[in-house]
């Protein structure tokens, strides 16, 4: 692992940006091969760890720049809970729906347009409301458990999903058992969901347990993913409770720390608060420093390579006394233009070539 930090330390040393010549340079090869772009086998595989939004969105800008099926992403299952006795698999959704297209832009998760009138009627017969499910994502989580019922696995369930959303990209949970993230409060154990949407983070956060993670196996092909990969990449995702999540399951973690492919994080603190969600909260409830070496501290077992936001260069220093090599770059990703080159900015810290 050390040499693997040296090198990368030296790559972004030596070089600048390139991705912008290297995009010239698919997009004439495109033009003038366009058969022999699509021979996929010529690639490497890409693996991303993904939480929710923020994950959604980075991986936007990755397939700007790399073929669907370069990607593997392996997806946090931990926020999943039964509503109304249907299983909701949040991130997966989010990643899905982000990346079809279909997602509300304006919340990051749910179907873009959904009415709720399903749930009128549910609070009507006096059942609760406080986790907003629209009509037609309703119609994922009637799907999803009418075929979790036949027999089928989460994963293969998440592959017919993604085939019908039309996605390229391999999308796994990383479990097929349920592992499910509780907050220790004063008030108790509560689900992730329980905790963030329904009490809104307003509790007192004492410990995160992830329950049936330790009986839970890595869903097929996660583990030969990540040991293949040339490069792993950690989207801005909450480094607790969704990279944690994925990072409980058993062999995730030492897999990483094995990996021979590049690992290289994105920070999803910047300036000292996340983007979206609690990951503030949780962070410093269990005593962590809420900033970009924060979450490096979270990663530094096998990080090879930090990616922090322009706003925190005063941080690199602090990063790189971890001995973890870091790059700064703008990581808000406002629009299409400013994802991609953040994938660009990763891609190059992975040295990979795109
Ligand atoms: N987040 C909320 O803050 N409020 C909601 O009512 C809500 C509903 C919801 C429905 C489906 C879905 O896939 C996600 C939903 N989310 C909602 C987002 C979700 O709670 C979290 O953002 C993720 O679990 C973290 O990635």
């Amino acid at each position: 692992m050390a040499l693997k930090r040296s090198f990368a330390a030296l790559r972004m040393t030596l070089s600048g940006n390139r991705c912008v010549s290297k995009n010239l340079v698919r997009i004439l090869a495109v033009t003038l091969a366009p058969n022999r772009l699509i021979e996929i086998e010529d690639y490497t595989m890409i693996v991303v760890l993904a939480g929710g939004v923020g994950a959604a969105r980075f991986l936007q800008g990755l397939v700007q720049v790399v073929p669907q099926e370069r990607l593997t992403v392996i997806v946090n299952t931990g926020d999943d809970r039964d509503f109304y006795g249907l299983r909701v698999s949040p991130d997966l959704d989010i990643v899905m729906y982000t990346l079809s297209g279909a997602v509300d832009e304006e919340h990051g998760w749910g179907i873009r347009g959904d009415t709720y009138n399903t749930m009128q009627q549910l609070v009507a017969y006096g059942e609760e409301d406080w986790f907003m499910l629209g009509d037609r994502d309703l119609a994922t989580h009637i799907h999803r458990t009418k075929l979790l019922r036949e027999g089928k696995t989460l994963s293969e369930v998440t592959d017919e999903l993604r085939r019908h959303f039309g996605l390229g990209m391999r999308i796994l949970p990383m479990s097929d058992q349920p592992v499910q993230t509780h907050i220790k409060t004063p008030a108790g154990l509560l689900h992730f969901q329980e905790y963030m949407v329904k009490r809104r983070c307003a509790d007192e956060v004492q410990d995160v347990v992830f329950v049936g993670a330790s009986e839970a196996k890595p869903a097929p092909g996660v583990l030969d993913a990540l040991k293949e990969a040339e490069a792993i990449l950690l989207a801005p995702s909450n480094p607790i409770v969704s990279t944690g999540s994925i990072l409980a399951v058993p062999g995730v973690h030492d897999i990483l720390h094995e990996a021979s492919g590049m690992v290289v994080a994105v920070s999803p603190i910047v300036g000292g608060a996340p983007i979206k969600g609690p990951a503030d909260k949780l962070m410093s409830g269990l005593g962590m420093e809420v900033s970009a070496v924060g979450v490096a501290r979270c990663y530094r077992d096998f990080l090879d390579v930090m990616v922090i936001d322009e706003q925190d260069a005063h941080l690199l220093e602090r990063v790189e006394d971890l001995g973890i090599p870091a790059v700064s770059t703008n990581t808000i990703m406002r629009d299409a233009t400013s994802k991609a080159a953040l994938a660009c900015t990763v891609l190059d810290a992975a040295g990979l070539e795109y």
